[in-house]
């Protein structure tokens, strides 16, 4: 584990981190099952965390039993998309989830780099509807990266923007398969939520309330 020395880099993910998007996602690919009639229930959704709008119908599609041919892959994936975002126009700055803002400005005042590591294409859609670009020095999303998480690409590119090494950063995650891609790239891994969701992890708090008095002070 290299969480015994202070770091200068912080890398967010965002859906489950800094906002609970996951719920949209939910619903809008709750009714793309449904054409393929199957009932996509709360547990299937976690594993469709952290992972790509691709991999996600995939997965969605294995669930089903089912197989398409590409051009109804394509309209589905379409359909789901304009769902979410027809859903997410209703987010707001008070949507931050609950002790995020007070991290950043931790962050900030220490002059820690922010960075983004999000699967996610509609990130910075969400970040104006939240409003806190202006805190991050570098922004990987869904459209900068070739591989999924759990592969580590995401959060190595979000280092390397930051001028940092994977050593010197910690990633806030809420997904498996972004712990993964956290260990597996050489960062301080740091999850978010109930500890038996997650292996690997350096640490994990429940939300940022606790981990900012906690942790925060002894990681930077
Ligand atoms: P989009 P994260 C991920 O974001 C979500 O957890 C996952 O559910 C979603 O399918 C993926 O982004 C792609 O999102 O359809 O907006 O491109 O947790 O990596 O911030
Ligand atoms: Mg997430």
């Amino acid at each position: 584990m290299n969480a015994n020395h202070k770091h200068q880099g912080a890398l967010f993910d965002l859906d489950g981190v800094l906002v609970d998007t996951a719920h949209y996602h939910f619903l809008a690919w709750k009714k793309i099952a449904s054409k393929l009639d199957y009932d996509l229930k709360r547990e299937d959704n976690e594993q469709l965390k952290g992972v790509s709008r691709i991999d996600s119908l995939k997965k969605i599609l294995s669930l089903a039993g089912k197989t398409i041919e590409a051009p109804l892959f394509g309209q589905l994936l379409e359909q789901k998309n304009e769902d979410y975002l027809n859903a997410v126009k209703q987010i707001t700055p008070a949507d931050l989830l609950p002790g995020v803002r007070e991290a950043l400005e931790f962050l900030k005042e220490r002059n820690i780099k922010i960075g983004l590591g999000s699967a996610s294409k509609n990130a910075l859609i969400i970040f104006d509807r939240l409003q806190i670009t202006h805190y991050f020095k570098a922004l990987i999303d869904g459209n900068s990266v070739q591989h999924s998480k759990p592969h580590p690409e995401v959060f190595l590119k979000g280092a390397q923007a930051l001028g940092l090494t994977p050593a010197d950063c910690v990633v806030f995650e809420d997904s498996q398969a972004g712990i993964t891609a956290a260990k597996t790239g050489g960062m301080t891994a740091v999850a978010l939520g109930e500890p038996f969701l997650f292996t690997d992890m350096d640490y994990c708090y429940p939300n940022f309330n606790v981990l900012n008095l906690e942790l925060l002070p002894i990681l930077f």
